[in-house]
């Protein structure tokens, strides 16, 4: 393991007797750069280090980073597999639950057919964990239902670029650049809490004069200190980004040249901005005429401009058309595929970019092949070494296996790597598909609520108990070193998948010694497709500091900027988004006047199944709350801390207030990292992006009883 060991400069950072291995944070997609410190003698793991020299993030790290080394021996941690008997958990040998995996798999699917059984998957995993639990659902178990966490993360990202740009990749530029950037134009993001060590960059820029425009119905801390801060109703971004179109349009700012050389449906674009004037976008969503006119102008007048955005305005019915909208924002001023410019997505788990390329996605195939496309489903076959005949067709996303399991066509499901009884949205439907199934597997090394309504619970490893590689939220592709060696009887993910397989019959296709194996396929069954992993090794990654996708060869460099001369359209050609406004799936009545909108704390991650269990974190914010305007909480006569009933149109919950000028009148912002009774999932709508199927996390409609 010594080459692994961290570099000569970061010497000075070695306690006596201890040792640092250089990896990367577990949690989000910013996977900042770490050293873990290991003990030498017992191979224990006692702290961590930031990486200085990594360039993305230059040694900062979060509140969630610097403590993530205490769930990998936390005393929580699953260390054998459970299996239920009477209604317990209990602790069983890996044969025991091997055996009865096996039998109630191989019942279930004789009786109702392979896709009886189905996968849910997550990307806090690497890249070759992701790719497997692809195969392992195609090739081990022969089903079509397959989906994973990334539908309610990066779907409608996914959707809006390939529709405008023709390829998916979450940011067309890499994150250094970002300080020499002039203007930053953020919607849906908080980015300070969410990607904290990104702020280091617009830090730096607005050091060199760069304008920040934020557009969120509260004000984060990032909209504290932006020079506009449009403060738009929940669920209008469409609205909001053709009003912005409509401006840079009027007054001249469109680089005509770029737009007529490299972009299709201008004349038609001209047509749908037409009636968004900044007082008709205003009415719709409730921003001020002046802040309108004044974002546009700082938009239009930057000579290099960043468009980013995240799940405020993904996480909507209209989440493909809103990414559509503001990634034609950089289109119309000309800044995708140049120094310093361009749209990203703050992509949000760990592995959520190289996690939604490799084939957890229902239609989707290793390299972002199609599943529809009978030319990927020859080629991933040859790679697989089964015939195409045998590659199950699409399934269903992710809240509509849920459906499936009420209709009684899924009956077993494995879920790795995910939570879904805090995370997915109208929990209720949720509870009840778990509660339904005949036999549910869950891969996880804390017992999650997930876990709690399993048959058999497998103990997987943690990120720091096995090598791999994950892609940054840049689009570069990095390595995770194993730190010590698997904790109890844990076993990391591709061995439990490769054990499953082999029970069913299938253990030809999954005959992996180790993680890196794996990867060496999986550069094979990416090869040719859009997320071309072919010419990374890790190696190069290595010596790199990582390789930008798509890399198709060993030789080439690899694509730190993407659409530099075309984009991944049929013609090459981006096409503007020509995208009227639509109201969100769930609008305040009478009986509901607000809106719901949910999301996060800097201090939890997601479900909250690992960061609750750190005493800092956990202490730091222990339960969650609503935030309420003043004006608002004095209609109802509510004071700070008070208790207060949340109602939707699907459940109720009951939580503190926190009374705070920084929310829009008409909005309350709970953020979801606890589960039961405190999971603001109850509350959340089941509508769905028509085109992406995410769930409209970022709107519905509420109502507050006092108590
Ligand atoms: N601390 C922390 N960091 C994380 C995570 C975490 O759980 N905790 N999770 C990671 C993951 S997986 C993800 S996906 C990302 C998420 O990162 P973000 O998307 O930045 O986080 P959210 O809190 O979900 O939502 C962002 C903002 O959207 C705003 N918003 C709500 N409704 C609307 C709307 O209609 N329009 C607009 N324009 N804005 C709206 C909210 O007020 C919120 O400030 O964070 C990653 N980083
Ligand atoms: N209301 C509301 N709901 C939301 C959102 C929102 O903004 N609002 N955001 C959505 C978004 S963007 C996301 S990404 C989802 C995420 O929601 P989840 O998928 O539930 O995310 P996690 O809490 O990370 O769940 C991962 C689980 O797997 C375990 N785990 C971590 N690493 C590994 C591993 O390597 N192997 C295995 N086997 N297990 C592992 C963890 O302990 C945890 O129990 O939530 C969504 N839900
Ligand atoms: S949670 Fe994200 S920002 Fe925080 S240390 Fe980890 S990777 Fe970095
Ligand atoms: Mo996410």
């Amino acid at each position: 393991m010594s080459q692994f060991l961290a570099k000569e400069g970061v010497k000075n950072l070695h306690k006596p007797g201890e040792k640092l291995i250089t990896t990367h944070c577990c949690y989000c997609g910013m996977q900042c750069g770490m050293h873990i410190r290991v003990n030498e003698k017992s191979g224990k793991v006692v702290g961590v280090e930031p990486r200085y020299d990594w360039p993305v993030t230059n040694g900062k790290m979060c509140p969630k980073g610097v403590t993530a080394y205490q769930t990998i021996e936390h005393e929580d941690r699953i260390l054998k597999p459970l299996i239920k008997r009477n209604g317990k958990l209990v602790e069983a040998s890996w044969k025991e639950a091997l055996d009865l995996i096996e039998k109630n798999f191989k019942k279930l699917q004789k009786e109702s057919g392979k896709d009886a059984v189905a996968v849910f998957g997550g990307v806090s995993m690497t890249n070759e964990k992701c790719y497997l639990v692809g195969k392992y659902a195609r090739v081990g178990l022969g089903t079509r239902f397959i989906d994973y966490n990334g539908r309610f993360c990066m779907s409608s990202a996914a959707g809006g670029f390939i529709r405008t740009l023709g390829t998916d990749r979450g940011s067309t530029l890499p994150w250094p650049e970002l300080e020499h950037t002039d203007c930053f134009f953020i919607a849906g993001s908080n980015t300070a809490e969410c990607h904290p060590t990104s702020i280091q960059w617009l830090w730096k820029a607005k050091d060199k004069g760069a304008k920040l425009i934020v557009a969120d119905p509260r004000e984060t801390p990032t909209a504290r200190v932006a020079d506009v801060h449009l403060d738009l109703k929940p669920g209008t971004d469409s609205a909001l980004a053709n009003g912005m179109l409509h401006i840079i349009v009027k007054e001249g700012y469109v680089d005509e040249e770029y737009v007529s050389e490299r972009c299709n449906n201008y004349e038609e674009l001209k047509k749908t901005i037409e009636k968004f004037t900044p007082e008709y976008t205003s009415q719709l969503t409730g921003v001020a005429v002046e802040k309108i006119i004044k974002a546009a102008h700082i938009f239009g007048m930057s000579p290099r401009s960043v468009v980013m955005f995240a799940r405020g305005v993904e996480q909507q019915t209209k989440g493909v058309d809103n990414v559509s909208l503001y990634t034609t924002m950089a289109l119309l001023r000309g800044q995708i595929g140049k120094f310093a410019s361009g749209v990203a997505t703050f992509t949000g788990q760990g592995n959520g970019q190289g996690g939604r390329e490799h084939g957890q996605k229902a239609d989707l195939l290793p390299g972002y092949r199609k599943l529809t496309d009978p030319a990927a489903v020859e080629y991933v076959s040859s790679v697989w070494g089964i015939d195409p005949s045998e590659m199950p067709k699409p399934g269903v996303s992710a809240y509509e296996m849920f459906d499936e399991i009420e209709q009684g066509n899924i009956r077993g499901m494995h879920v790795i790597c995910s939570n879904p009884a805090v995370s997915a949205p109208n929990l209720e439907h949720i509870w009840k598909g778990f509660e339904k199934l005949d036999f549910l597997v869950v891969s996880d090394f804390f017992l999650s609520e997930t876990a709690q309504f399993a048959d058999v619970v497998l103990p997987a490893t943690t990120w720091a108990e096995d090598d791999g590689t994950t892609t940054n939220l840049e689009g570069r592709v990095i390595r995770i070193r194993k730190i010590r060696e698997p904790l109890g009887e844990s076993q990391p993910d591709w061995k439990i998948l490769s054990m499953i397989a082999e029970r069913m019959g299938r253990g030809q296709f999954f005959p992996y010694n180790n993680a890196s194996e794996i990867f060496e396929e999986f550069r094979l069954a990416s090869k040719g497709g859009k997320a071309d992993y072919y010419g990374i090794t890790w190696d190069r990654i290595e010596r790199e500091d990582g390789v930008f996708w798509p890399c198709p060869s060993k030789d080439h460099p690899g694509t730190p900027t993407m659409f530099t001369e075309s984009f991944g359209t049929p013609d090459g050609k981006a096409n503007l988004a020509c995208i009227e406004w639509q109201e969100a799936g769930e609008t305040p009545t009478n009986q509901f006047p607000l809106f719901l909108t949910t999301g996060r704390v800097v201090f939890h991650y997601l479900s909250g199944n690992q960061t609750r269990r750190v005493n800092f974190l956990y202490e730091q914010c222990p339960e969650p709350y609503a935030e309420i305007h003043p004006a608002l909480a004095s209609q109802y006569n509510i004071h700070d801390g008070e208790q207060v009933k949340l109602v939707s149109p699907r459940s109720h919950m009951v939580v503190k207030t926190r009374i705070t000028k920084a929310i829009r009148k008409d909005t309350v912002f709970v953020p979801y990292h606890w589960g039961k009774e405190l999971a603001v999932n109850q509350l959340t709508s089941d509508h769905l992006d028509p085109y992406s199927r995410m769930p409209e996390f970022k709107v519905c409609s509420l109502k507050i009883e006092k108590l």
